[in-house]
Order: C-alpha cells, then sequence, then structure tokens
C-alpha cells in the first residue's frame, strides 16, 4: 500500500475507531495521521508480531489524547485484530483514549498528562546511549502541549545529553482545547525556540508526504550530537472536510452514524 492510500485508510480506521465510541479527539487524531504514515511506511523499524523487540525504534506520543491515530496505524500495521478498534475506552479493552503501554501491543510509552511524554522519551534516549543500542526515538507532541513548562526541561536536557538519536515532531495545528494557541500562550516561533535549546529545528507540511519524508530521513542521517526537532504545520480534523471547518470543536466532537458515513465517502 503506498502512503497516501495508507493515509487514507489510517484516517477511515482513526475515525472507526472514535465512532465506536461516538465521540472523541477528532482534530488532533486526523492532524497527526500523515506523519503516521510515513513513520510507519518507511522508518519505524517494528515487527508487529514481537512488539517488545529489543532494537525497535520507539514513538512516544506525548500528545496522548490522539491514541486512536495511532491505534488505526497499529491495527494496520498487524499489531493487531483491526475488530479491537470498535472497543475504544469499553470496559476491558485494551485500547484506552489515552495511549497505555501495558494495555496495547505497539505502544511504546504511556502519555496523556500533556508534557511528559517528551520527558520519558529523553529517559529512554539516554539508556539507549548507555546501552549501545542504535535506534530512534520519535515523539509527536501538540504545540499547544510546548506550553508545558517540562518541555523545555527536557528539550534543555536532550541538547545537554547530545541525544540525536531523537526526534521531535511537532503538530503544530494552531489549536488547543480551549482556544487559538496563538491567543491563550503564543509558543512560535518555535524553530527558532528548538535552534536555541540546541536543537536542529526545520518547519514543514505536515500533510505532504514527501515533505515529511524529507525531513525524518535528514534528521536520521545527520548524527551530528544534536536533537532533531521537525516543526509541522498541520491542520484539525484533516481529511474530513466538515471537521476541518469546525474550528474549536472539533478538539473533541461527535462521530455520528450520519458523520462517520459522510467521512468515508470523502476518504473512498
Ligand atoms: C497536563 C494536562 N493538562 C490538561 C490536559 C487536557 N487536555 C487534553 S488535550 C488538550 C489540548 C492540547 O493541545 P495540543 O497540544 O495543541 O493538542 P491538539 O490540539 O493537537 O489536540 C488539553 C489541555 C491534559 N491532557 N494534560
Amino acid at each position: 500500500m503506498d502512503v497516501v492510500q495508507f493515509s487514507k485508510e489510517i484516517r477511515r480506521n482513526t475515525l472507526r475507531c472514535l465512532h465506536s465510541q461516538g465521540s472523541g479527539h477528532v482534530g488532533g487524531s486526523l492532524s497527526i495521521v500523515d506523519v503516521l504514515a510515513v513513520l510507519y511506511s518507511k522508518y519505524m523499524h517494528v515487527d508487529p508480531h514481537n512488539p517488545r523487540m529489543e532494537d525497535r525504534d520507539k514513538l512516544v506520543l506525548s500528545k496522548g489524547h490522539a491514541g486512536p491515530a495511532l491505534y488505526a496505524t497499529l491495527a494496520l500495521k498487524g499489531f493487531f485484530p483491526v475488530e479491537w478498534l470498535d472497543t475504544l475506552n469499553k470496559l476491558g479493552t485494551r485500547l484506552p483514549s489515552h495511549v497505555n503501554i501495558n494495555l496495547t501491543p505497539g505502544v511504546d510509552m504511556t502519555a496523556g498528562s500533556l508534557g511528559q511524554g517528551f520527558s520519558c522519551a529523553c529517559g529512554l534516549a539516554i539508556a539507549d546511549k548507555l546501552k549501545g543500542i542504535d535506534r530512534f526515538v520519535y515523539v509527536i507532541t501538540g504545540e499547544g502541549e510546548l506550553q508545558e513548562g517540562q518541555i523545555w526541561e527536557a528539550a534543555m536536557l536532550a541538547s545537554a545529553k547530545r541525544l540525536d538519536n531523537i526526534i521531535v515532531l511537532v503538530d503544530s495545528n494552531k489549536m488547543q482545547i480551549d482556544g487559538m494557541t496563538e491567543d491563550v500562550i503564543n509558543v512560535e516561533d518555535l524553530v527558532a525556540k528548538f535552534e536555541a535549546f540546541g536543537f536542529v529545528s526545520r518547519r514543514v507540511d505536515g500533510h505532504d508526504h514527501n515533505a515529511l519524508d524529507k525531513a525524518i530521513g535528514d534528521a536520521r542521517s545527520d548524527r551530528c550530537g544534536k536533537p532533531h526537532c521537525i516543526v509541522m504545520d498541520t491542520v484539525k480534523g484533516k481529511g474530513v472536510s466538515f471537521y476541518e471547518k469546525m474550528g474549536l470543536g472539533v478538539h473533541s466532537t461527535t462521530v455520528t452514524d450520519e458523520q462517520y458515513a459522510a467521512a468515508l465517502e470523502e476518504l473512498k
């Protein structure tokens, strides 16, 4: 399956997962689909039949509320049956709305309390350096999440420890839970901020597979002793017209039978 088709399938299955609950974090799940598609079609060294493989690449979904997009990706890769997608947050489920390393094959870190995942990723990356394991730890954060002070402690640590095995991907969809990020606390200029914290940093269109592919490939091959940051310009609800146009309400919204059917029609 090529990456365009894969991203469509991830979107369809993300909505399948959210539809099983009737609502959830639609906007910020759909905005990270394209980077997940590129990572899992080309870069993640993982084995669905051995999710805890010792030298696998790791992904920390620091914006852990976007679990449904990761679950759709992992299900399509064969980590678990796609039928699990119909159990989001249900009693006894293996798929809680916020990611949990102990419940879901292929999930490498528990997250949901914003700001913490990036710190955990630093710990993983430091451990790899100490053990001599050569792999990458990818971190996906929201740009609203970057208002957490802990993020910048982690950023300092990553550059002080020369963690060139860590790649931070910022999902800059410009909205957070209760407003436009620039109105709540403006976080820009993110490229300059991460550079100032000792990262190699660049900005790309987070829905352009080629641009994402190049940025991730460049970051992987540049083992310069500095961590990497890729700020991705994205759109909340990307891929489904009525979710893209919904505004701030798309952060957490419904996926009714009608909305699900209309979305699948658009994602053919
Ligand atoms: C520490 C913490 N505070 C508050 C929340 C509630 N919360 C969940 S998502 C969210 C908005 C996050 O915005 P952003 O990082 O931009 O994510 P996105 O818009 O991409 O979903 C908030 C405040 C949380 N999960 N953790």
